[in-house]
């Protein structure tokens, strides 16, 4: 099945399901083999994994170029976490044609204004882009994709910047009614009271995406019984490998050697599995002259 065809019976389906986050191509292959049925490619993690910051510092064709290493990397479909289109309407198709170029299923935009900061930093000082703006936004990416299965999730940061319910909901119909696939709604409460809000009003008009990362403590068949399609878990896959990276990095310096480290990591024939190094083997044997 095509990856688009996958990631959009994921979101409608009526069970709940599950999108993790990676951030280039070799983690992408580590999530996949983990089991996920599909990958959220996150802005936080993919500038992280860069050493910028989440606030469009990388350009977009730089984010195009690691989200084509992880599609070329798995088989499960990628959901592009796309920030705000990187621009207008016009910025948002040519990205659109970009991704389905390199079998990327889908893309997530969100309303807020270019270039963005990410949520969880100072959310009620940001601007939330105009609804008529967004909503040709998302009809000019709709019409653009030339694969009628390639997704696009329309996010809503109305609760980030303190608008509120109504504001939320205004939003997310009318973004329902632009012809967004799915409804990504986002909240920066401890708790789940915004989603269970959210989701008492909305029904099951249109599949709904959250991010639990600040309200993980919540069970999660919660969610699946308020009638939420997928949860992205969002940041957590470079979040491990930086505790991981640190405390390797640290022990090896203080002690000038490298030898304890060998039953803690991962033998450097991991990384050759992970890169696929025995197909090139036997591709050598067979294409290269004999000796
Ligand atoms: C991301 O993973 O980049 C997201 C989710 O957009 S959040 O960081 O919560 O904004
Ligand atoms: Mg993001």
């Amino acid at each position: 099945m095509k990856k688009t065809t996958q990631l959009k019976k994921m979101l409608r389906r009526e069970e709940l399901d599950f999108l993790c986050e990676a951030h280039n191509g070799l983690s992408a292959r580590i999530v996949e083999e983990a089991g996920f049925k599909g990958i959220w490619a996150s802005g936080l993690t993919l500038s992280g994994s860069m050493g910028v910051r989440d606030n469009n510092e990388a350009s977009w064709t730089q984010v195009l170029e690691f989200v084509e290493f992880m599609s070329d990397a798995t088989r499960v479909p990628i959901l592009l976490d796309g920030d705000t289109g990187y621009g207008n309407f016009n910025n948002l198709r040519r990205l659109v044609s970009k991704l389905e170029s390199r079998q990327v299923a889908g893309v997530c935009i969100e309303d807020k204004l270019f270039p963005k900061t990410n949520s969880f930093i100072d959310g009620e000082k940001q601007g939330l882009a105009e609804v008529d703006e967004f909503c040709g936004k998302i009809k000019a990416g709709k019409d653009t994709q030339r694969d009628d299965d390639f997704v696009i999730v329309a996010r809503t940061e109305a609760m980030i910047v303190g608008a509120g319910l109504k504001e939320a909901l205004n939003r997310a119909e009318a973004y329902r009614l632009a012809g967004a696939d799915a409804i990504l709604v986002h909240s920066k409460k401890r708790g789940p009271e915004e989603i269970e809000a959210f989701m008492r009003e909305w029904g099951n008009r249109h599949p709904v995406v959250i991010v639990p990362t600040t309200y993980h403590s919540t069970p999660t068949p919660h969610f699946e019984k308020l009638g939420v399609s997928t949860i992205i878990w969002a940041n957590h896959i470079l979040r491990s490998a930086i505790s991981v990276m640190r405390k390797t990095a640290e022990d090896i310096f203080k002690m000038q050697s490298i030898t304890h480290q060998e039953d803690k990591i991962a033998p450097v024939s991991e990384i050759f599995r992970l890169q696929g190094a025995d197909e090139l083997q036997r591709a050598e044997e067979k294409y290269l002259p004999g000796e």
